[in-house]
């Protein structure tokens, strides 16, 4: 098979016997790392998500799949690019939200702000709104980001920001994960906060948006 297809196949089958190797000439092809995360491991995260629909795989074996995902990021992380070694643009929260525990979109958010001169405090997965304003009272960020991929969760974050507005919180949110819309947070998710809802529709969206924040 071509480089792209086997690279696709180890998110698909959950396998990472001869990842490494690919992934290391995948990074003499590629532009950069994150072309090789957005580029056929996401499409084999795609397929994973259409079969899983489909009940042609179990959740055993989507979550393997999300290891094989975890351990690519893993191996390319230390070849992103690292625009400062600082980290003196602001300090970001990061929660995937209440009921939700899909988490590879949140730390590659977090490993490209870090790389990019943001503190991250990462609160983990299935955060519910009262954790989120114990740690905006103890950490002091200038901002949150909301992560959840169920369309469940888009209702959690409307629910999570109206929870923080009315502990006075108004720093800036950034929201996303794959059944979200500008849409949605335009109309939804900003209704029920004072201060800045903006949407991120992929990590680097998120690191774009974020960079404008620490103007
Ligand atoms: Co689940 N899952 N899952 N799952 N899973 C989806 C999301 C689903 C679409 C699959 C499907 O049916 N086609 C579906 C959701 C249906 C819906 O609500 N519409 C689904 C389901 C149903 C479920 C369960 C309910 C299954 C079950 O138990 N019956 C269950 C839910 C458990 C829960 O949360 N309570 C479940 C469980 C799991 C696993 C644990 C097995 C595993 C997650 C492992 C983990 O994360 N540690 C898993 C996986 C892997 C997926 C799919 C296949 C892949 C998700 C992923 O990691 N993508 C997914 C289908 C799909 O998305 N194609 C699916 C790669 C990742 C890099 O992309 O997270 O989208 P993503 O992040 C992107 C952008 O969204 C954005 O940037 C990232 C990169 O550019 N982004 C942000 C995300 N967060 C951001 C935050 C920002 C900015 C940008 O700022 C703060």
């Amino acid at each position: 098979l071509p480089l792209k297809e086997r690279l696709a196949d180890y998110i698909i089958e959950g396998s990472k016997d001869g990842l490494n190797d690919d992934l290391a000439e995948a990074l003499k092809t590629y532009r950069d790392p994150l072309s090789i995360i957005n580029g056929p491991l996401m499409d084999g995260m795609d397929e994973v998500g259409k079969l899983f629909n489909n009940n042609e795989l179990i959740v055993a074996e989507v979550l393997q799949s999300a290891e094989a995902m975890k351990a690519a990021v893993a191996y390319l992380e230390p070849y992103m690019e690292k625009k400062a070694d600082d980290r003196g643009k602001g300090k970001i929260l990061l929660a995937t939200v209440k009921g939700d525990v899909h988490d590879i979109g949140k730390n590659l958010v977090e490993i490209i702000l870090q790389n990019n001169g943001f503190s991250i405090v990462n609160l983990g997965i299935k955060v519910p709104p009262n954790d989120i304003i114990d740690a905006v009272e103890r950490e002091k960020p200038d901002a949150i980001g909301l992560s959840g991929l169920l369309v469940k969760s888009t209702q959690q974050m409307v629910l999570t920001a109206n929870d923080l507005r009315e502990r006075g919180i108004s720093i800036p949110i950034l929201v996303g994960g794959a059944a979200l819309t500008r849409r949605f947070t335009e109309n939804k998710i900003s209704k029920q906060y004072e201060g800045l809802v903006l949407y991120a529709k992929d990590a680097m969206t998120g690191l774009e948006l974020a960079n404008k924040l620490a103007r």
